[in-house]
């Protein structure tokens, strides 16, 4: 009937917040977009994912510079283990008859050279790879202690030549792992 109807009025009322409520959604998920492909940026430069080519680096004040990711640098953060340096396994004799044998190391803190007893060794081989022949390997069975800081494997020596004793350890109070690869002789 008539233009000028109240509910014509609310009508357009009505069709202006909603044309302005729209134009905020696609701002809002612009924004959104940006901040979340920023940060993902900003991760990927932290992780190392990306790097920043020579030709921006070189441009940029030493101050700011010192920010920006190094190529290559490792995160020192947790997956490898640390290796602990102050320990270290030995052997008593590195020379043993060819055949069965028992090998006996001595795990010591080097700054004192203390014998550390109740380490946990978790990861042992013996192959001949000294010889060329990494794939050489023979038995390795841990034995009881006879002396506090002494470790002991009974093995079979089943050739003559250079062997090698890889050992992984860790100890108590010590967050990291100790690793060693010892040499020894098979002698006929
Ligand atoms: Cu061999």
């Amino acid at each position: 009937m008539h233009q000028n109807t109240p509910f014509h009025e609310f009508e357009e009322f009505e069709t202006v917040p909603a044309r302005g409520r729209g134009r905020w959604l696609v701002w809002s998920i612009l924004v959104v977009l940006a901040l979340s492909a920023s940060a993902a940026i900003g991760y990927g430069l932290g992780r190392g994912t990306w790097t920043i080519p020579s030709s921006i680096t070189e441009h940029v004040p030493a101050s700011l510079a010192s920010w920006l990711p190094t190529p290559g640098a490792t995160p020192t953060s947790a997956g490898t283990p640390v290796a602990l340096k102050d320990y270290a396994f030995e052997l008593t004799d590195a020379r043993a008859k060819q055949g069965e044998a028992v090998l006996a190391v001595r795990l010591v803190h080097k700054p004192t050279g203390k014998p550390i007893p109740d380490a946990v060794v978790f990861a042992h081989r013996l192959d001949m790879a000294p010889s060329g022949m990494p794939t050489m390997t023979t038995e390795l069975e841990p034995q009881s202690a006879t002396e506090p800081g002494l470790y002991r494997f009974k093995t079979n020596l089943t050739m003559a030549g250079d062997w090698r004793l890889s050992l992984a350890a860790k100890v108590q109070g010590e967050t990291g792992t100790i690793q060693s690869h010892l040499d020894l002789k098979a002698v006929p």
